[in-house]
């Protein structure tokens, strides 16, 4: 057997498989561009779980009560759990989580554009548990069934968490909401402000997503970036009603011949922005990862050394 004949028949094994709905392992032979990919993708989202602990970090010495405070500390631990999972998901694929945290703190590969706006209000907590991880699950679900297996597995994981976070972000707001005008008002204003960019956490519009199409050829994604855009607002709009809030869009009506709502376009060049780097919390989120990462340093060097010893002392029996 010639080499070309067996990398046709690798590749026909591969393609087999994903038609199957079989799912790739990280033994399995994938063309390299299906690996790329993951490992953009599921690196991206691990930095986002690993930077997205900072919005709501920064409310934790500022917790209304205990409650609220050990409710929170918890959510941020998760989000820490799920950056972990993700990032030995990547390193199934050969990536280094060394060199992945480099290339984050250096501007070299990207987080969510979510994370890049600052939490000016406690009830910026709810509206993200609310908000922020509904657009989440709606994203994350159908990648519960991708393509490649660890990255599948560790989302069942990361979902189950985020809806319990979903749920805690609706009862803090609906707690507010049946509190003081002061506290309905702020529920409000943070709903403005959050509802934009959480329509953008789920990418461009599809004509102008250059990964989307080959992506679910390979069903790494499941759906494209507008038809979960579209899922999150007809689900958001009865949640808003039952909380008593609106959202900051005119345009936003429930449109009988399609059975979806219409909703209006969220400002792409603002979106693109943000992405490049230069939204609002950009160079704090980066900068705060950064020093976090350099004052960790003697934790990650006393580790290294504890399992050198501990091998040598293998080694020796
Ligand atoms: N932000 O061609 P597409 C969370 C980039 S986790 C920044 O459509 P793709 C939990 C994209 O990377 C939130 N960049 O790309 C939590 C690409 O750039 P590249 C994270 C974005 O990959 C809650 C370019 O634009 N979730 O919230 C964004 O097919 C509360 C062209 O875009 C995930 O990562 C964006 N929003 O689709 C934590 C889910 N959108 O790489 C704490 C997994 C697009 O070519 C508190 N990821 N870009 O230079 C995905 O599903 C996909 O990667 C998409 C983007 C849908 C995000």
């Amino acid at each position: 057997m010639t080499t070309s004949h067996a990398s046709d028949e690798l590749q026909e094994l591969f393609d087999d498989t994903i038609a199957a709905d079989q799912r790739v392992e990280p033994r399995d032979w994938m063309p390299d561009g299906y690996r790329k990919t993951l490992i953009r993708q599921i690196a991206q989202h691990a930095h986002s779980e690993i930077i997205g602990m900072q919005p709501e970090g920064n409310w934790l010495t500022r917790a209304p009560s205990l409650r609220r405070k050990a409710i929170l500390m918890a959510k941020v631990q998760d989000e820490a759990g799920h950056g972990l999972y993700l990032y030995s998901a990547a390193e199934t694929l050969g990536a280094d989580r060394a060199d992945l945290t480099e290339k984050l703190i250096e501007g070299k590969q990207k987080y969510s554009s979510i994370f890049n706006y600052p939490t000016l209000t406690y009830a910026d907590v709810g509206v993200i548990g609310w908000l922020v991880d509904g657009a989440a699950i709606c994203n994350q679900v159908p990648l519960c069934r991708s393509s490649f297996g660890p990255y599948a597995r560790a989302m069942i994981r990361v979902c189950k968490e985020e809806s319990f976070h979903q749920r805690q972000g609706f009862e803090l707001l609906m707690t507010m909401m049946r509190g003081t005008d002061a506290q309905r008002e702020m529920v409000q204003e943070s709903v403005n402000r959050w509802w934009w960019p959480a329509l953008m956490m789920f990418g461009p519009p599809d004509d102008q997503s250059p990964n989307s199409e080959q992506s679910m050829k390979w069903r790494i994604k499941r759906h494209t970036n507008d038809e979960l855009r579209q899922r999150f607002v007809d689900m958001s709009i009865p949640q808003a009603e039952v909380l008593g809030v609106t959202f900051p869009d005119p345009d936003l009506k429930w449109n009988a011949e399609r059975g979806a709502h219409d909703f209006g376009e969220p400002d792409w060049s603002e979106f693109m922005q943000v992405i490049k780097g230069n939204g609002a919390s950009s160079v704090e989120r980066v900068a705060n990862r950064r020093a976090a990462h350099e004052n960790g340093a003697w934790v990650r060097e006393a580790a290294t050394a504890f399992a050198r010893r501990e091998s040598s002392k293998e080694n020796a029996r």
